[in-house]
């Protein structure tokens, strides 16, 4: 069997269909994501790395990763060398990825609020940094040290005081994860990483492992309140099943593109754009949406030149071709709009002749990208956004990760006894029509 190529790509001509939410939710291209398949494999995984601890971690690095390992912790002289040994454009790229994700981040940190009922009468809320975050950073096709700090930054502007960063062992790197990684997570000061990857990271982050007596406390894994990254299907099954005894980020299932485009879009920049994103994985979906036939035309053209030289033309090809990528004809870009908001994308770019005004209609997607010169690979490295995005038309009702996936709002209930005393009989009527009358009397006996 040939592999698809990008001439596979569908066309899916929209224009006359009917626009309802339902509708276009029913012919949309989307790739069912079959979690059951996963989810037995990935019970069981978690299931051994909680009776066995290192045991269970060491016996399934060697099998899916085939490296030896009696423990998962980085030691801190890998750590050191990493970031000695990096390369220098690498660090300055990595650099400016920091700087302009802190200010972003630091930006979003939400003040305490409170409102007051009279005196005497306060409620406030109260926002709260969680104790320990581990962070998932993937291995697989490519390596992810743009993903360390991602996830990374939100939770330090966020106030987290511990964090732990797990990515998959690699091979030839003698079962550490790539230099690459460590040196990113080196520059943003966080020392705790962990050389283990797939279902089985999950488990050990949110559930801790253990060493046993007289082993170096150090080495063990201390349980996390919330795991957040992006990974395959394992480890996206791992994290549904463990949400609940954490808590998680939104779904980060494999990437998707859509671009907004009328006819005054460069389809040199919006094919390139699409291959960018299909380049990270086989299953990548990239979707032009587009009110103008001659574009549509061009960009196939500028793809099917583009696809010649890029690096990963077989994934590209693949993900191209597949069944969860098309150009998308509409009569107007109202109905692209309409599209593009039940498609709910993780990265929507806008193309359009009225870029700015359009993208303030767009009421689902994980990033919007405005206009020629904000592709999404700028958001991938160096915007200041992040980059660990809602897909699966999960942007409907999920956010990127950002400060507040880090923190919880505390409720803050702040009376005194004349206060309580202006809504003592309401509180007592309440308690009454609920057949509570415990709860009133918890107020009248202060005022017996
Ligand atoms: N586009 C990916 C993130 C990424 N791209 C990392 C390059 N490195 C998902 O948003
Ligand atoms: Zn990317």
């Amino acid at each position: 069997v040939r592999p698809q190529t990008f001439s596979a790509l569908q066309d899916l001509d929209l224009r006359g269909a009917a626009l309802d939410h339902a509708s276009l939710k029913a012919v949309l291209p989307r790739p069912e994501l079959n979690f059951a398949t996963a989810a037995e494999a990935v019970e069981s995984i978690i299931g051994r790395v909680r009776t066995e601890g290192f045991t269970a971690l060491s016996e399934l690095a060697e099998k899916f990763d085939g490296v030896q390992q009696d423990y998962t912790r980085v030691p801190a002289e890998a750590m050191e060398r990493a970031l000695a040994e990096l390369d220098p454009q690498v660090r300055a790229g990595l650099e400016e990825s920091i700087t302009r994700a802190r200010a972003f981040a630091a930006a979003q940190v939400p003040e305490d609020t409170s409102v007051e009922y009279g005196t005497g009468a306060t409620v406030t809320q109260r926002w709260v940094a969680v104790r320990r975050v581990g962070l998932y950073v993937p291995g697989g096709l490519a390596v992810y040290p743009s993903s360390v700090i991602m996830n990374a930054v939100p939770a330090l502007a966020a106030g987290v005081g511990s964090l732990a960063i797990a990515s998959p062992p690699q091979k030839e790197f003698g079962g550490l994860p790539h230099p690459t990684i460590l040196a990113a997570a080196k520059l943003l000061g966080v020392e705790e990483v962990h050389a283990m990857g797939g279902a089985q990271a999950i488990a050990a982050l949110a559930y801790g492992v253990a060493v046993p007596a007289g082993v170096d406390p150090a080495l063990a894994i201390e349980p996390v309140d919330v795991v957040t990254g992006p990974g395959n299907l394992f480890v996206a099954t791992a994290k549904r099943l463990v949400k609940g005894v954490v808590g998680i980020d939104a779904e980060a299932g494999p990437t998707e593109i859509a671009i907004l485009a009328d006819a005054t879009a460069n389809p040199e920049y919006v094919a390139a754009d699409m291959i960018s994103q299909a380049e990270h994985d086989p299953n990548a979906a990239a979707v032009l949406v587009t009110d103008s036939p001659d574009l549509a035309e061009a960009v196939r053209e500028a793809l099917e030149n583009q696809c010649r030289t890029t690096k990963h033309a077989e994934r590209v090809g693949i993900a191209l071709g597949g069944k969860q990528s098309a150009i998308i004809l509409v009569s107007n870009i109202d109905a692209g709009i309409a599209v593009c908001n039940v498609y709910a994308a993780e990265h929507l770019e806008i193309h359009t002749a009225n870029a700015h005004a359009d993208a303030a209609r767009i009421s689902a997607a994980g990033a919007i990208f405005i206009g020629s010169h904000a592709p999404v690979s700028l958001g991938d490295y160096c915007a200041g956004s992040n980059h660990v995005l809602p897909t699966s038309g999960t942007a409907a009702f999920a956010s990127g990760l950002n400060v507040n996936t880090f923190l919880k709002a505390i409720q803050v209930i702040d009376y005194d006894r004349a206060a309580l005393q202006v809504v003592a009989p309401h509180v007592v009527a309440l308690a009454n029509a609920e057949d509570l009358p415990a709860h009133g009397d918890a107020v009248a006996i202060r005022f017996a």
